[in-house]
């Protein structure tokens, strides 16, 4: 193959995510990548180390109450912790992003850390990310990255085709409290009772995988039941040029209530930077 820089650079970005997986995305509303993040395991790694030794005012733990392992979680670090700065704007998520949302923009809305020690016993109950963040649009994607091998059993498990049904559910903390108050929106239906009536995908993983998942797509995970390996997973979540700001009347989570814009604001704020533009 002889091709010139130009043509090179196509090729290069083509491969990044193919249009068969783009629309694989838009239909099911969460797709495996593979190996797409194989270089930056050893940084994230570092980054959610240096986290977990200095947590934020927004970290929310969970400790079970049979006394084994917590479940850590911690938000909205970007900004102070060097190397989740460097993966937002130094690796191709955010191109990938772009690729997958069909979106001119790649806007960074927030990453999310979720280490559930060996043996935790938290399951992340089934959910929908959308109702309990500050935005609302079609146009969206979180990227769930695990820096361990991940068996399917305790993987990131997705209901296919959950993010098209145009029902958005009550929010609930992990905990089953309500996250907003007077919510009337509807209860999520009971997953697990009719749990083979659903098309679940997830999948068996390794470092440098990623799952990419829609906002609105209901989701859940087990506990932690393997006893010697950390389940320790970089989130990333991203929104497009059509996305804008919503007032959930609430604290939401992330808790951007020190921001001053309105329902049907474009997200023109230093927490929200555009990190890759495809024009
Ligand atoms: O990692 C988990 O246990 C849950 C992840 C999740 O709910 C999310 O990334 O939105």
């Amino acid at each position: 193959m002889n091709l010139d820089f130009v043509q090179k650079l196509k090729w290069y970005r083509s491969v990044l995510v193919s249009n068969k997986q783009i629309d694989s995305y838009q239909e099911h509303g969460a797709i495996l990548l593979k190996g797409v993040f194989i270089n930056w395991i050893k940084t994230l790694e570092v980054g959610i180390q240096k986290l977990m030794s200095n947590p934020s005012p927004r970290e929310r733990s969970y400790f079970p109450e049979d006394g084994s392992a917590q479940f850590f979680q911690d938000l909205c670090n970007w900004d102070r912790i060097d190397e989740f700065r460097d993966f937002i704007f130094n690796s191709n998520i955010s191109e990938i992003s772009c690729n997958l949302m069909n979106s001119k923009i790649a806007r960074f809305f927030h990453d999310h850390i979720l280490v559930k020690e060996p043996g935790s016993s938290i399951a992340t109950p089934w959910h929908q990310d959308l109702p309990y963040y500050s935005v609302d649009g079609k146009q969206n994607v979180s990227f769930w990255i695990p820096l361990d091998p991940i068996k399917k059993k305790i993987c990131l498990k997705c209901i296919s085709k959950s993010h098209l049904t145009g029902k958005i559910h009550r929010p609930k903390r992990f905990n089953g409290n309500d996250l907003y108050k007077n919510d009337n929106t509807d209860e999520l239906p009971d997953i697990e009772k009719n749990i083979n009536t659903y098309n679940i995908l997830s999948w068996d993983m390794e470092p440098g995988d990623a799952i990419a998942f829609d906002f609105r797509v209901i989701h859940g995970a087990a506990a932690n039941s393997n006893k010697s390996l950390r389940r320790r997973v970089f989130s990333a979540r991203w929104v497009g040029e059509k996305t804008r700001f919503v007032n959930r009347n609430g604290k939401g989570s992330p808790p951007f209530d020190h921001l001053n814009l309105k329902t049907g604001d474009e997200l023109n704020v230093d927490d929200f930077p555009i990190v890759y533009k495809n024009y």
